[in-house]
Formats: C-alpha cells, sequence, structure tokens
C-alpha cells in the first residue's frame, strides 16, 4: 500500500525514499499523483504547519499522509531563522546559508550554538492524528562546507562528527538527523495508522 509524504522539497524527498525503507509501505510524493497542493505555512508552530499540510494531502488524495515541518534555530539570533527557515531569504538555499552566515557575523564560536528540528504529522482521511519530533544539536560554521544534503546542512556543523551536515554520506545523515530522529519516533505510529487502513 502507498503513504503519502506531503513534501515538495527535493532534498526531503531523497531523504523519505531512504528512511522509510523499513516500512511495509511505498512512499509517494504529491507530483507523482498530480497534485499541487500549496498550504499556507504561517502558523505558531511546527506541529499546526506540519498538520495542514498532512491534513490537506491526506484530504485531496484519500492516503495515510505524512508531512513534516522542519527548521533550523539559532541561540544567538533568539531562535530564527526557526519557523521561517524556508523563507529567511530570497533565492535559493545558498542565499539563505549567505544572509544566516551575515547576520552572524559577529558571533564568536563558542556562541554559535544551533539545532535542527523536525516535527512529523501522520493524517489519514479518517483519522486519528499523531505527531513525533526530532532535534540535532550543532554549531553554526564561519563559512559554507561540504556539497551533500540540502538547505543550511554546509553550515551546521557537528562538533562528534568533525564536520558539517553536508559533509556526512547520506546514510550517516540519515541515520542522526532531526528528521531521521522524527521518522524513527514515528514508524510504530505509521505501522499503526497502516494497520488499520491495510488492505482488507
Ligand atoms: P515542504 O513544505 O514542501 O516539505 P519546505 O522546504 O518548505 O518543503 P519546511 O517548510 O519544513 O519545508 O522548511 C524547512 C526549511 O528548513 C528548508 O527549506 C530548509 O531551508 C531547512 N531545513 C529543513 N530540514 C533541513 C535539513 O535536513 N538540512 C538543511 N536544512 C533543512
Amino acid at each position: 500500500m502507498d503513504i503519502l509524504i506531503a513534501t515538495y522539497n527535493p532534498g526531503k524527498v531523497r531523504e523519505y525514499r531512504e528512511l522509510l525503507i523499513p516500512l511495509e509501505a511505498t512512499p509517494v510524493f504529491p507530483l507523482e499523483l498530480g497534485l499541487r497542493i500549496d498550504v499556507p505555512e504561517d502558523a505558531a508552530t511546527y506541529l499546526e504547519n506540519a498538520t495542514q499540510k498532512a491534513s490537506a494531502h491526506a484530504r485531496a488524495s484519500g492516503l495515510v499522509t505524512l508531512a513534516d515541518d522542519s527548521g533550523l534555530e539559532v541561540d544567538a539570533l533568539c531562535g530564527a531563522p526557526g519557523l521561517r527557515s524556508a523563507r529567511y531569504a530570497p533565492g535559493q538555499d545558498a542565499d539563505r546559508t549567505a544572509a544566516l552566515l551575515a547576520a552572524m557575523s559577529d558571533v564568536p564560536l563558542e556562541q554559535r550554538t544551533a539545532r535542527f528540528r523536525c516535527t512529523v504529522v501522520i493524517d489519514s482521511p479518517d483519522g486519528p492524528r499523531y505527531h513525533a519530533e526530532g532535534v540535532c544539536e550543532g554549531l553554526i560554521t564561519l563559512e559554507p562546507s561540504g556539497s551533500g544534503g540540502f538547505g543550511y546542512d554546509p553550515v551546521f556543523y557537528l562538533p562528534e562528527h568533525g564536520c558539517t551536515m553536508a559533509e556526512l554520506a547520506p546514510e550517516a545523515k540519515n541515520r542522526i538527523s532531526h528528521r531521521a530522529r522524527a521518522v524513527e519516533a514515528a514508524l510504530p505510529l505509521l505501522r499503526r495508522v497502516l494497520a488499520v487502513h491495510g488492505p482488507a
């Protein structure tokens, strides 16, 4: 059976294809179904944004649906870009990482602590709804490094790995990332929902 992953971000698509291999269901993505639903991501929490994305896509597709809302929280910027991570600056990922580094140009290394946060919501046309969260702690670098991953990965340094998230192999990112942790917590919930919605 299929599970819809309600994302249009190609980086997330790549990661979910790998992260959901343990699941006895096939991940499908909105564009593969000819779906394109623009959900406003204007709520006050990751949970509300992810819920809106999951619910709209579950209603439109009739499928069990997973959505995530995620972001980078930088302590020296009082938690910014946070919920606005995807819209922190116009342009591409590289423009947003450049804007972030510029905003932090006078922040010393020891104060560059940050975390990625990912909230996953699972919904289905007739509920119930579940959620799970994953967090990954790190430091913001002084300049980008690495070409893997997406988004802010080139400026997110992992002290215990001695490299940025963008310098990790994809399998390694998928073991330790905020999204990997959220999915790990969500897998039992997903299995429960899929058991209810599976073939009779
Ligand atoms: P969808 O809503 O279609 O899933 P999106 O990119 O708009 O895609 P979000 O609203 O959750 O997704 O925004 C998350 C932003 O946070 C994303 O665009 C990146 O800039 C950043 N981000 C999230 N996860 C990341 C990761 O694993 N590595 C680097 N940056 C990440």
